[in-house]
This record gives C-alpha cells, sequence and structure tokens, in this order.
C-alpha cells in the first residue's frame, strides 16, 4: 500500500490512515436559552490540537473523523472514496493528515506521494527562483509532456499555491520587478507552495514542495526543519546566492557594482546538508539526485570579466546569456547541462574565480554522478535599486530556470522526459 508524505508536517502514514473531515457547511435554527431562535452548524467545530499545535494557534476546526474504508480500499485494491461524517452523515471527501490535520489534496491521497523539496539561505533568490519556475513550466509543459497542477488546498484561498503564485507572477512578468523579501510572520509556521507535476505519457506524479520561509527561520533551532526536507524528500534542489560568495561579493563591491541584495552565508544551508549527511549514512542521501542550483547568474554574465569568468559555456557568440536549448529543440540536452556543471565546479575551484575549492570537492566527492551545478537567473537580468528588472526586451525572459528540475525527472526516471540523441 502507498505511503504518502504530508507536505506540511513530513511525517509519513499509510493510505488506510487518512482521516476525513467534515464539509458540512449547513446551518439549522435552535432556540436558545431566552427563546430566541439562532442559527447553529448542523456540524459544528471542534478544538482541535493536532492542527492547532502544526500552526501554532489555537483553533477550532470541521469534525475529523476515521473514515470506515472497505476491505477493498484498505488492501489498496479500489481507491479509496469519501464517506459520510460518523456525526452528520453528510458525505465528505476533504482528506486530511492524521498527523497535523490539514487538508491534502485527493490526488495524493489516492496514488502516494513523493516530494522533490526546493531548500536555500535567506535572501538566496528562492521565491524569484521558484516563481520563475513555475512560470517556465506552464509555458513550456507540452513540449516537457507533463501536466503541471497548482494545488488548491490550504486554511483559506490566499494560501492555495495558484493564488500566491498569480500574484507573484504578476509582479515579475507584468510589472518587471523582482518579488520583494518574503515578509516575516514571527512564530508562524510557513506555508508551503504544492506543485504537482505528472507525465501525460507515463503517468508518473511527483510533487514540487517549497517552504517559502523568511530567512529568519534558518538560525540553529530550525536547521531540525531543513533536515526533515532532506531526510524525506525523493530529490532536492539546493538554491545558493551566487552574489553571497565571498570573492565575488569583494570584487563587486570593489568595483562599485551595486547588486542591491543583502548577502547572507549562503554556506550554512551547505554546512547543515553536510553535517547531516555524515552523521546519517545509512539515509544515503548522496543516492538521491540533488540539483545545486546558484541563482543571479545574469549578473556573473554582465560582469564576466571583472570576475575573471569564462562564461563561453552559457554564452552564444554576443556574449549573452543563452537559455536552455530545450526550449528550442523540445529534447532536454544533457550535454548543455553537463558543461554548466563542470564551468561551475572549475570556478568554485580556482582561487582566482571563485575560490571555493573545498565546496566543490565535497559536492562532488560524495554525491558523485547525482550532485549537479546549474547557473540560473529568475529575472533574466539585473535589477537596479528600486528592483526594477532592467531587461532589454519589453518581457522578462528567466533563464536555464527549468534545467534542475528536468534534470532531477530524468534523474528520477519513469517521466519519459525527452532527450537530446536520445529517445
Ligand atoms: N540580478 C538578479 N537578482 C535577483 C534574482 N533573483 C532574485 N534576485 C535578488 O535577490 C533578492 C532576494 O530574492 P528572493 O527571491 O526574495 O530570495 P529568498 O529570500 O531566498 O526568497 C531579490 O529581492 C532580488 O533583489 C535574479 O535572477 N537576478
Ligand atoms: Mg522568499
Ligand atoms: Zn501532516
Ligand atoms: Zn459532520
Amino acid at each position: 500500500m502507498a505511503e504518502i508524505l504530508c507536505p506540511y508536517c513530513f511525517k509519513k502514514f499509510k493510505t488506510a490512515e487518512v482521516m476525513l473531515q467534515c464539509q458540512n457547511e449547513a446551518t439549522q435554527l435552535k432556540q436558545n436559552s431566552e427563546n430566541e431562535f439562532t442559527k447553529v452548524p448542523v456540524c459544528p467545530t471542534e478544538d482541535d490540537t493536532k492542527f492547532s499545535d502544526h500552526w501554532g494557534t489555537h483553533v477550532k476546526t470541521k469534525h475529523i473523523f476515521a473514515p470506515n474504508f472497505g476491505f477493498r480500499e484498505k488492501m489498496g485494491l479500489k481507491s479509496i472514496q469519501g464517506k459520510p461524517c460518523d456525526k452528520c452523515g453528510t458525505l465528505s471527501q476533504r482528506f486530511v493528515c492524521p498527523h497535523c490535520h490539514n487538508w491534502l489534496p485527493t490526488e495524493m491521497i489516492e496514488k502516494g506521494s513523493q516530494i522533490i523539496s526546493v531548500i536555500g539561505g535567506p535572501q538566496s533568490g528562492k521565491t524569484n527562483y521558484i516563481v520563475a519556475l513555475v512560470h517556465q513550466l506552464l509555458k513550456y509543459r507540452a513540449k516537457l509532456g507533463l501536466t503541471v497542477t497548482l494545488q488548491q488546498v490550504g486554511r483559506n484561498k490566499a494560501e492555495h499555491t495558484d493564488e500566491i503564485y498569480k500574484a507573484m507572477k504578476k509582479i515579475i512578468f507584468d510589472d518587471h520587478m523582482a518579488v520583494p523579501k518574503t515578509q516575516v510572520r514571527a512564530g508562524q509556521q510557513p506555508i508551503p507552495w504544492i506543485i504537482r507535476l505528472e507525465s501525460t505519457t507515463t503517468k508518473k506524479a511527483v510533487y514540487l514542495v517549497f517552504y517559502d520561509t523568511a530567512g529568519e527561520r534558518f538560525d540553529d533551532a530550525s536547521s531540525v526543519e531543513e533536515l526533515k526536507y532532506f531526510r524525506e524528500s525523493e530529490a532536492c534542489i539546493v538554491v545558493f546566492d551566487t552574489l553571497a560568495i565571498p570573492r565575488i561579493k569583494r570584487i563587486l563591491a570593489s568595483k562599485d557594482i551595486d547588486v542591491f541584495g543583502e548577502a547572507f552565508d549562503y554556506k550554512y544551508t551547505w554546512t547543515t546538508l553536510k553535517n547531516f549527511e555524515e552523521a546519517n549514512k545509512w539515509l544515503k542521501l548522496t543516492k538521491k539526485p540533488f540539483a545545486f542550483v546558484f541563482t543571479k547568474f545574469d549578473v556573473v554574465i554582465a560582469n564576466q570579466e571583472s570576475l575573471n569568468c569564462d562564461v563561453s559555456d552559457f554564452t552564444d557568440d554576443d556574449g549573452r546569456f543563452t537559455n536552455s536549448s530545450f526550449i528550442k529543440t523540445g529534447k532536454f540536452s544533457l550535454k548543455q547541462v553537463d558543461l554548466a556543471n563542470k564551468a561551475i565546479a572549475d570556478y568554485l575551484h580556482a582561487d582566482d574565480v571563485w575560490d571555493e575549492d573545498s565546496l566543490a570537492s565535497d559536492i562532488w566527492d560524495k554525491w558523485k554522478e547525482n550532485g549537479h551545478f546549474f547557473g540560473v537567473s529568475a529575472l533574466g537580468s539585473m535589477t537596479d535599486s528600486t528592483l526594477s528588472i532592467q531587461t532589454e526586451k519589453d518581457e522578462v525572459v528567466p533563464i536555464r530556470v527549468m534545467d534542475p528540475l528536468i534534470w532531477i525527472l530524468h534523474k528520477l526516471g519513469g517521466f519519459g522526459i525527452p532527450l537530446e540523441g536520445g529517445k
């Protein structure tokens, strides 16, 4: 029987252990002690410790109950169905996690869930990257042979992935602005983005899950949060802020090139991951595909001379940052991503380029062919001090943002990703 990994609490449960939540919104008139008639819910809300504990606020929720599944449903011989509420009898089809009581997509319950996580330090460009990634996936999904569904679950409509995405997409692609820093919601659990990807040919599906945390969560106490993503995910996209590499930071500052954004210690995420991997060899983390993504790569292209960076593997004859060849050909080029991977490893190794030898060596020694470096630009060009994107065209074109994900799908296998020079 399928095991479900909850994208909210990252705990696992078996399909038959899923709970249901009453969906009965009907009210009835009831006479109170003063002989007045008032409207009350037919099936009232209740104190919900699990849900309250997850979100850190005391809330009442609609009644949650253990469904009475039939033998065939329990054995996985038949897909599970909604059941009547054990209090009011109304048919309920809202499946919730038995551990944290959050509402989960029905397809996740029916078909199981595998998760690819996106993680990275504060200000590394995660939010802008995920918006650009989703934008490009929706645009090129036919070429990829994928259906891309932004999930519509959450405590309210404003938390649905498609709603969050719509608002942010407008900022980048209509207003040509970088999405501003994620607001800190002190002491609150962040809301996950949940995106379902399904192969139109093989029907294999995976969920891309992203927590848009404000960086402040990434202190020592919250590294535990990161660890569960590393541990439970099928693959990870680890976001590194290129502009936080000390040597790049120093050179740009000395040349008065302002890149408008605070740079944090980008190696924090890496240190957490490295220590965890070394302490938990049995988890075989290095057998999972890990894409190490250097964001804001447009800055490297625009300042290639100052930064002493040979970017010829990323540019055309005019020195412009070229996009994934797959966008034109419809075939994913392993050659193109291999060249980018090697070029970035070379930058990291060279003390007169990025000067981060041990980072490159550690990643390659550990992950070998399961680790890959990528250079991407969510915005396609640099921003000015108002976060306005300095695009030369009248549109914003993200560059190479899909490569890490397509590479991961190719490594996981079974998604029917069309390859250049094969299949
Ligand atoms: N030049 C450039 N700057 C970027 C890009 N993506 C993000 N930034 C800058 O980096 C800042 C932080 O990005 P954000 O996505 O909020 O990072 P997060 O904190 O990891 O979610 C933004 O405000 C932009 O100034 C990019 O593709 N190119
Ligand atoms: Mg953010
Ligand atoms: Zn849960
Ligand atoms: Zn009910």
